[in-house]
Protein backbone atom coordinates (compact mmCIF):
# COMPACT_ATOMS: atom_id res chain seq x y z
CA UNK A 1 0.00 0.00 0.00
CA UNK A 2 2.99 2.11 0.76
CA UNK A 3 4.15 1.74 -2.17
CA UNK A 4 1.61 2.56 -3.91
CA UNK A 5 1.22 6.43 -2.29
CA UNK A 6 4.76 6.72 -3.04
CA UNK A 7 4.41 6.07 -6.88
CA UNK A 8 1.32 8.31 -6.59
CA UNK A 9 3.35 11.22 -5.10
CA UNK A 10 6.42 10.50 -7.00
CA UNK A 11 3.79 10.71 -10.08
CA UNK A 12 2.08 14.03 -9.21
CA UNK A 13 4.94 16.17 -8.34
CA UNK A 14 6.86 14.68 -12.22
CA UNK A 15 3.56 15.72 -13.26
CA UNK A 16 3.76 19.20 -12.22
CA UNK A 17 7.62 19.85 -12.61
CA UNK A 18 7.49 18.69 -16.69
CA UNK A 19 4.71 21.61 -17.08
CA UNK A 20 6.91 24.67 -18.49
CA UNK A 21 6.43 28.57 -18.46
CA UNK A 22 6.69 30.30 -21.59
CA UNK A 23 6.73 34.15 -21.95
CA UNK A 24 6.03 35.81 -24.79
CA UNK A 25 6.73 40.02 -25.13
CA UNK A 26 4.23 42.45 -25.78
CA UNK A 27 6.14 44.77 -28.18
CA UNK A 28 5.96 48.32 -29.69
CA UNK A 29 7.92 47.14 -32.62
CA UNK A 30 10.07 43.39 -32.64
CA UNK A 31 12.26 41.73 -35.20
CA UNK A 32 8.66 40.84 -37.43
CA UNK A 33 7.63 45.05 -37.65
CA UNK A 34 5.80 46.90 -35.50
CA UNK A 35 2.91 46.09 -32.78
CA UNK A 36 3.90 42.12 -32.32
CA UNK A 37 4.06 39.58 -29.93
CA UNK A 38 7.31 37.61 -29.56
CA UNK A 39 7.68 35.01 -30.04
CA UNK A 40 4.31 34.64 -32.05
CA UNK A 41 4.09 31.98 -33.19
CA UNK A 42 4.26 29.11 -30.09
CA UNK A 43 3.99 25.07 -29.58
CA UNK A 44 3.77 24.11 -26.37
CA UNK A 45 2.60 20.96 -23.99
CA UNK A 46 -0.61 20.55 -22.56
CA UNK A 47 -0.65 22.17 -19.10
CA UNK A 48 2.33 24.83 -20.18
CA UNK A 49 1.66 28.25 -18.91
CA UNK A 50 1.80 31.17 -21.05
CA UNK A 51 3.09 34.78 -19.32
CA UNK A 52 2.64 37.85 -21.48
CA UNK A 53 4.74 40.03 -20.30
CA UNK A 54 4.13 43.74 -20.63
CA UNK A 55 7.64 45.06 -21.88
CA UNK A 56 6.02 48.07 -23.67
CA UNK A 57 2.96 49.43 -22.68
CA UNK A 58 -0.72 49.96 -24.08
CA UNK A 59 -0.90 46.12 -24.92
CA UNK A 60 -2.88 42.90 -23.62
CA UNK A 61 -3.52 39.57 -24.80
CA UNK A 62 -7.06 38.28 -25.37
CA UNK A 63 -8.08 35.02 -26.90
CA UNK A 64 -10.40 35.26 -30.25
CA UNK A 65 -14.04 34.04 -29.92
CA UNK A 66 -14.55 31.17 -32.20
CA UNK A 67 -10.64 30.95 -32.42
CA UNK A 68 -9.18 28.81 -29.77
CA UNK A 69 -10.30 25.16 -29.01
CA UNK A 70 -13.80 23.82 -28.18
CA UNK A 71 -13.89 23.66 -24.16
CA UNK A 72 -10.96 25.84 -23.73
CA UNK A 73 -10.84 29.19 -21.52
CA UNK A 74 -11.30 32.12 -22.90
CA UNK A 75 -9.03 35.29 -21.48
CA UNK A 76 -8.87 38.91 -21.79
CA UNK A 77 -5.91 40.74 -20.24
CA UNK A 78 -6.00 43.90 -18.95
CA UNK A 79 -3.73 46.81 -21.07
CA UNK A 80 -0.27 47.67 -19.89
CA UNK A 81 -0.48 44.46 -17.20
CA UNK A 82 0.90 41.30 -17.41
CA UNK A 83 -1.23 37.73 -17.84
CA UNK A 84 -0.34 34.21 -17.13
CA UNK A 85 -2.63 31.41 -18.75
CA UNK A 86 -2.72 27.74 -18.35
CA UNK A 87 -3.30 25.82 -21.88
CA UNK A 88 -5.57 22.92 -21.26
CA UNK A 89 -7.62 21.67 -23.82
CA UNK A 90 -5.02 20.55 -27.17
CA UNK A 91 -5.61 22.04 -29.63
CA UNK A 92 -4.99 25.90 -31.52
CA UNK A 93 -5.48 29.41 -29.83
CA UNK A 94 -5.58 32.48 -31.55
CA UNK A 95 -5.28 35.48 -29.56
CA UNK A 96 -4.57 39.57 -30.14
CA UNK A 97 -4.27 42.84 -28.80
CA UNK A 98 -7.41 44.31 -28.67
CA UNK A 99 -5.92 47.80 -29.14
CA UNK A 100 -3.81 46.96 -31.97
CA UNK A 101 -5.65 44.10 -33.83
CA UNK A 102 -5.90 46.61 -36.41
CA UNK A 103 -2.66 46.32 -36.94
CA UNK A 104 -2.40 42.56 -37.02
CA UNK A 105 -1.12 42.33 -33.51
CA UNK A 106 -1.98 38.78 -33.28
CA UNK A 107 -0.46 35.15 -31.65
CA UNK A 108 -1.38 31.62 -32.36
CA UNK A 109 -0.32 29.14 -29.58
CA UNK A 110 -0.40 25.36 -30.28
CA UNK A 111 -1.04 22.98 -27.16
CA UNK A 112 -0.12 18.97 -28.42
CA UNK A 113 -2.15 19.58 -31.92
CA UNK A 114 -3.36 21.49 -34.43
CA UNK A 115 -7.08 19.45 -34.67
CA UNK A 116 -8.87 22.89 -34.54
CA UNK A 117 -7.13 24.36 -37.61
CA UNK A 118 -9.38 24.01 -40.28
CA UNK A 119 -12.37 25.52 -38.15
CA UNK A 120 -9.76 28.33 -36.98
CA UNK A 121 -9.11 29.11 -40.68
CA UNK A 122 -12.33 28.86 -41.66
CA UNK A 123 -12.98 32.16 -39.40
CA UNK A 124 -9.64 33.67 -40.47
CA UNK A 125 -11.03 35.11 -43.96
CA UNK A 126 -13.50 37.33 -41.67
CA UNK A 127 -11.58 38.29 -39.35
CA UNK A 128 -8.39 39.00 -41.58
CA UNK A 129 -11.18 42.00 -42.72
CA UNK A 130 -10.25 44.24 -39.45
CA UNK A 131 -6.70 44.46 -40.45
CA UNK A 132 -5.88 47.38 -41.97
CA UNK A 133 -1.99 46.73 -42.40
CA UNK A 134 0.11 43.09 -42.13
CA UNK A 135 -2.84 41.48 -43.85
CA UNK A 136 -0.31 38.47 -44.25
CA UNK A 137 0.93 37.83 -40.92
CA UNK A 138 -1.64 35.65 -39.52
CA UNK A 139 -1.26 33.55 -42.51
CA UNK A 140 2.21 33.14 -42.02
CA UNK A 141 2.19 32.74 -38.52
CA UNK A 142 -0.81 30.01 -39.07
CA UNK A 143 1.90 28.10 -41.92
CA UNK A 144 4.34 27.45 -39.27
CA UNK A 145 2.58 25.73 -36.73
CU1 LIG B 1 -0.91 46.03 -28.79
Amino acid sequence: MIKYVYLLIFTIFTAVASSEEHVVKMLNSGKEGMMVFEPAVLSIKKGDTVKFVATDVSHNSASIEGMIPEGAKPWTGALSQDIEITLTEEGVYVYQCTPHNMMAMVGVIKVETASNLDQIKKKVANYKKTFLMNQERLDNYLSEI
